[in-house]
């Protein structure tokens, strides 16, 4: 992609976007887990924090450049909502304003373990 790269990604189901900084591996996040993906210590079916309204931790907040939409319950600062509910299809338009190689991965544990994960390479 071109730089200032405008990244519109359609997102079916209960998925919950992280996009990484530039430089920021796979293995880097397996490092960070001791050789595992990490778990959220709140809830052990997420990778970190779920809900964007709360911060993230002050370990991982510096490595992230996109934090998804919570994909259970509605959009933030209004009442949880079932339906519709975040889970549901929509388009998470995300900026790439400088060249690099952003890790994309799917803040729902399992997803990530089973290779929900992708890199966007940005070009000048
Ligand atoms: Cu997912």
């Amino acid at each position: 992609m071109n730089k200032r790269t405008l990244a519109l990604s359609a997102v079916a189901g209960f998925h919950d976007i992280i996009i990484c900084k530039d430089g920021f591996k796979l293995q880097d996040l397996l490092d960070l887990g001791g050789g595992v993906y990490p778990t959220f210590p709140g809830n052990a079916a997420f990778v970190f924090e779920p809900n964007p309204a709360n911060p993230l931790p002050a370990q991982v907040a510096p490595l992230v450049y996109y934090r998804g939409i919570n994909p259970a319950g509605g959009p933030l600062v209004t009442a949880v909502a079932g339906n519709p509910a975040n889970g549901s299809n929509r388009n998470e338009p995300v900026a790439f304003l400088e060249p690099g190689r952003y890790l994309v991965i799917c803040n729902v544990r399992g997803h990530l373990v089973d290779g929900m994960y992708a890199y966007v390479h940005v070009s000048n």
